[in-house]
């Protein structure tokens, strides 16, 4: 079984033709700003509908809608936590939005799957702290097979590239960032 390749990637993930993407919400699921505002607007008006019909998903849980017009197929939705100091379980409570995330993808045979970074912008999450519980939680679960093939972690900005990159190190994680669009045409073995 080959390993999962790890790609880390700068721009918009609602660019992304894969399996799926990943959401950071809300609980209400019912859009926001930041990365959920740029995907209910890139998948379209029934993107809202599929969400409203879900009612709602806790922090960190997640939940999966169809893309609609976006160029992923699916995008798994998942509340990451506010920042309010750190001593309020939000490590954990992101290390569940990732988890969560991972085995929903799993259970939908989901090869491809990219992340933004849940919880870094308005929830104030720290990006050196999320970036290491991205990688961590990553890699825990990759080592068991499933469906997944590849993740991408997409980043906004340069500074965030390199936090990610910096948290591969210290992990030893490998993180390539040679993405090429046509790696999801690659038949999968
Ligand atoms: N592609 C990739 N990453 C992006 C994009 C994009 N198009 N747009 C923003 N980011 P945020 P949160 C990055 O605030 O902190 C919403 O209103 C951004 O630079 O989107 O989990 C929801 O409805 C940052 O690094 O999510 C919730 O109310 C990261 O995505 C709340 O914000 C996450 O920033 C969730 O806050």
């Amino acid at each position: 079984m080959p390993p999962v390749e790890f790609f880390l990637i700068q721009g918009d993930i609602t660019k992304l033709s894969l399996d799926a993407i990943v959401n950071a919400a809300n609980e209400s699921l019912m859009g926001g700003g930041g990365v959920d505002g740029a995907i209910h607007r890139a998948a379209g008006p029934d993107l809202l509908k599929a969400c409203r019909a879900l009612g709602g998903c806790p922090t960190g849980e997640s939940r999966l809608t169809p893309g609609f017009r976006l160029p992923a197929r699916h995008v798994i939705h998942t509340v990451g936590p506010v920042w309010k100091g750190g001593h309020n379980q939000e490590a954990a409570l992101l290390t569940a939005c990732y988890r969560n995330s991972l085995e929903r993808a799993a259970a939908e045979g989901i090869r491809s799957l990219a992340f933004p970074a849940i919880s870094t912008g308005v929830y104030g999450f720290p990006k050196a702290q999320a970036a290491a519980i991205a990688l961590q939680t990553c890699q825990a679960f990759t080592q068991t097979p499933s469906s997944l093939k590849m993740i991408l972690f997409v980043t906004f900005n340069a500074d965030n590239s390199d936090v990610y990159r910096h948290a591969a190190r210290e992990q030893n994680v490998v993180l390539r960032n040679d993405w090429d669009d046509e790696e999801v045409e690659r038949p999968c073995p």
